[in-house]
């Protein structure tokens, strides 16, 4: 081989490589954030398969035409804005009777030991009970492998919140994956109407990310690591208790982020223990 063939062929080497890096980063979370859309009628996140109505969004108003919003817990005139980026998705039921009772997203994911999935949701409803609405987060094998079972992330329906009712803000969740659990799935994101066809419930994600090597608490962020963007919400919060259902709901707390390291209520000196116990830990995730 020529001296030149060499060059050549150590540059498609480095390509195969570069190209197996990629392979393997394509297995995390692709578009999570939901920065990426395509123009269209809708928003339509890119990297995720979609079915009904799916939006990407800098701002987010109920606007149904029937139902209410009456006791929402957010400020409905000002809305609900990114947690973070510039953009985040929604998902909705659809109004009025209809065919479309639900909306979905999905990508496949691949998932080693360890990792955790983390990431925030709202659900809110102009719907009213028993009309239950719901939404979740799953992990589903896909079809034909017998090997793995579904993972639910995140499950949540009306009476959770009471009727035409929302959260106070975004919610943060995380799950950490055993070794059982390792394989890849359809991350599968989904809101769906109960019983009948009418009256909107929304379902709004932002921040999904796969963190490899994760801090064990601490990350209220969403980023894989703690540092002082998770102290920040921490110091927000201080000597707040999160059991105080006025705190609780409270849109301006971060409560529903985990403020309260510890579960026990008050977030103060023994929530900063725990977090000052991870600072820095993890690999920020990009
Ligand atoms: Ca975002
Ligand atoms: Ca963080
Ligand atoms: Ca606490």
């Amino acid at each position: 081989m020529s001296c030149k063939c060499t060059h050549l062929w150590n540059a498609i080497s480095l390509i195969a490589v570069v190209l197996t890096t990629q392979g393997f980063c394509a297995s995390d979370v692709n578009n999570g954030r939901f920065e990426l859309y395509e123009f269209n009628e809708v928003n339509v996140p890119t990297g995720w398969q979609c079915e009904n109505y799916t939006d990407v969004v800098g701002n987010f108003i109920p606007h149904p035409g029937e139902g209410g919003f009456a006791n929402w817990r957010i400020d409905t005139t000002a809305g609900l804005f990114p947690f973070e980026g510039e953009h985040f998705l929604v998902l909705s039921t659809g109004d009025m009777p209809e065919q479309v009772t639900y909306a979905k997203v999905w990508q496949s994911i691949t998932i080693d030991a360890c990792d955790k999935l983390t990431g925030v949701y709202f659900f809110g409803t102009c719907d009213y009970r028993p009309y239950d609405d719901f939404a979740y987060i799953k992990l589903i094998p896909p079809p034909g492998d017998l090997n793995l079972s579904e993972v639910n992330i995140v499950q949540i329906s009306i009476p959770d919140l009471g009727d035409f009712s929302s959260m106070s803000g975004w919610k943060r969740f995380e799950y950490t994956f055993d070794i059982n659990q390792a394989g890849t799935y359809n991350l599968t994101i989904f809101v769906g109407d109960y019983e009948d066809e009418y009256w909107d419930s929304y379902f709004i994600v932002d921040g999904i990310v796969l963190c490899h090597d994760p801090p064990a608490a601490g990350d209220l962020s969403c980023d894989c690591t703690v540092n002082f963007q998770d102290f920040a919400f921490l110091a927000a919060d201080w000597l707040r208790n999160c059991n105080n259902p006025s705190d609780h709901n409270d849109p301006n707390s971060h409560c529903l982020l985990g403020t309260d390291l510890t579960g026990d209520g008050p977030v103060d000196i023994n929530d900063l223990q725990v977090m000052s116990e991870y600072w820095l830990e993890g690999i920020k995730e990009e």
